[in-house]
């Protein structure tokens, strides 16, 4: 496969309820679009979705911009590839920056797919006919905002209820959420914002006992030995997120016993070779693995559904309906959950695409390269 064309879009959608994490709001996302055609015509859509502020990770929407003009399009611009992973490793080039590669990779991956005519989960090895999901509910001004918010995720069907927490608003919601709500399976995530004190192990260690499913990422992204001593005092699983974006990584993290599950964000991994690399290790280990999400569009929550497909997701994963997050999404067919469950696309690619004329109206930035 030859790339011949590379279209970006820079496009912003109105969230249809502000999101608060322990590091940042939101009430829109900006993420950028990626579009590869090889010489035949055939195409792949993928998706940029990093936050517009270096709060989660590094990287901003500009920063992915940037790198995505100057550095990943002069690679993917012209390369001959066969497999998308021979794609990963010219890109690999580039040190960080996953979530810009993320956005050629599982573009690559949908064009691949489409081009041999299987469903994109069929192509990276996934097995399951619908995938189980779960929601992710942002810290809300109060107990009683918070409640309204999981009974409405619940009424809808969803299959787990994760809760964000930080120092001031964990056991409260934790407590309040198990009282209102005593059967549904719930997690928390702290988006790395807890310190390695005495304190703050205190706090944690009071969330044991709650049947919680797991804690989130409590300590900073590089802070894996916090992680570790957290895990040996608690019986509920320490999650991995920001701490792992490379499968050495995970591989260091599982040494040092660091956690028990693993959280594969497509987008943090750098695409889906290396989401797909993830996986393969943590079941090798009996980790237990669910895909995150980053709020995306329709063309990333596609890859996040593929993904999500693979036999080691054991548990519900962030690939909620579009209309958790978006009024209208970019793409021709929303995204839909029914009864907790998303349905795994049976046709060829990525099986959702963009409306390219609604992208026009929402579209702040193009840029076409031709080889
Ligand atoms: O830690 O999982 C996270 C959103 C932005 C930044 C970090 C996180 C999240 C989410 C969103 O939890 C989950 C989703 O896309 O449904
Ligand atoms: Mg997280």
């Amino acid at each position: 496969t030859r790339i011949d064309r590379i279209e970006l879009h820079r496009v912003r959608l109105p969230l249809v309820h502000r999101f608060q994490t322990s590091s940042h709001a939101k009430t829109e996302l900006e993420h950028i679009l990626v579009r590869l055609t090889d010489g035949e015509g055939a195409e792949g859509w993928g998706e940029i979705a990093s936050p517009s502020g270096p709060f989660y990770s590094a990287e901003t929407v500009e920063t992915c911009w940037s790198v995505a003009v100057d550095h990943l399009v002069p690679i993917v611009l012209g390369a001959d590839w066969e497999h998308p992973g021979e794609l990963a490793r010219a890109m690999a080039r580039v040190r960080g920056n996953r979530f810009a590669r993320a956005g050629f990779d599982t573009a690559a991956w949908a064009l691949w797919s489409l081009r041999r005519g299987v469903p994109l989960a069929r192509a990276l090895g996934g097995g399951r006919d619908t995938v189980e999901a779960g929601v992710s509910l942002g810290i809300e001004p109060g107990i009683d905002a918070l409640l309204e918010q999981v009974g409405l995720r619940v009424a809808e069907g969803y299959r787990r209820v994760k809760l964000k927490i930080a120092p001031g608003w964990d056991v409260e919601p934790v407590r309040a959420v198990r009282a209102a709500f005593p059967g549904v399976p719930v997690h928390v995530d702290a988006n790395g914002v807890y310190e390695d004190t005495e304190e703050h192990h205190a706090v944690l260690r009071e969330l044991d006992g709650w049947g919680l499913l797991m804690v989130e990422q409590p300590f900073a992204p590089s802070a894996l030995l916090a992680h570790a001593r957290l895990q040996r005092t608690m019986e509920t699983p320490v999650c991995l997120d920001e701490s792992v974006e490379d499968p050495e990584d995970l591989n260091t993290a599982l040494a040092l016993g660091a956690g028990r599950v693993l959280n594969i964000k497509v987008s943090r991994m750098g695409g889906l070779t290396q989401a797909v690399r993830a996986h393969d290790i943590a079941r090798d280990h009996g980790v237990p693995v669910w895909c995150g999400g980053m709020h995306e569009f329709g063309v990333g929550r596609a890859a996040n559904v593929a993904l999500s497909s693979l036999p080691g997701f054991t548990l519900p994963s962030d690939v909620s309906g579009s209309d958790k997050y978006y009024a209208r999404d970019i793409t021709t067919e929303p995204v839909v959950c029914t009864g907790g469950t998303v349905r795994v696309p049976t046709r060829p690619g990525a099986g959702w695409v963009p409306d390219t004329g609604f992208l026009r109206t929402v579209a702040t930035r193009s840029l076409v390269r031709e080889a």
